[in-house]
């Protein structure tokens, strides 16, 4: 008699750990995927748009292929925290001289952690 309690709140343990890591897993993704609505929302078809900071806030600054190569605004330059592609494009930074290929559908929203705080320009996806 004894031991059957025992392996009922054991049970009952296990399923109240599970419950709970499902929960923060779920809340942890809301904040992502509201970012990117809202860059989605901001940046028209044929156009790059550029953030200075994270998670697509504040006004992006705009490029299109028929803008040919851009030397980026001076708040920008080492400075794109987050972008949003709806067109191919060329990343440039100057010094030293490296270059990143972006299609169509790339997107950072972090982008402090890599090429955006060295990017300086942007061009057609060809001079890449
Ligand atoms: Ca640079």
């Amino acid at each position: 008699m004894f031991h059957k309690i025992t392996v009922s709140a054991a049970a009952a343990l296990i399923t109240l750990s599970c419950v709970s890591a499902g929960a923060s897993a779920q809340a942890a993704a809301a904040p992502s995927s509201e970012a990117l609505r809202r860059a989605a929302d901001q940046c028209a078809a044929g156009e790059i748009c550029f953030w200075r900071d994270r998670d697509y806030r504040g006004t992006p600054w705009r490029w299109m292929p028929s803008n040919g190569y851009r030397d980026m605004p001076g708040y920008l330059h080492d400075h794109v925290y987050s972008f949003y592609a709806n067109v191919r494009g060329c990343f440039v930074d100057y010094d030293p001289r490296e270059f990143r290929k972006v299609n169509i559908g790339d997107y950072a929203m972090a982008y402090d952690t890599s090429f955006g705080s060295r990017i300086d320009a942007v061009a057609v996806h060809s001079a890449c």
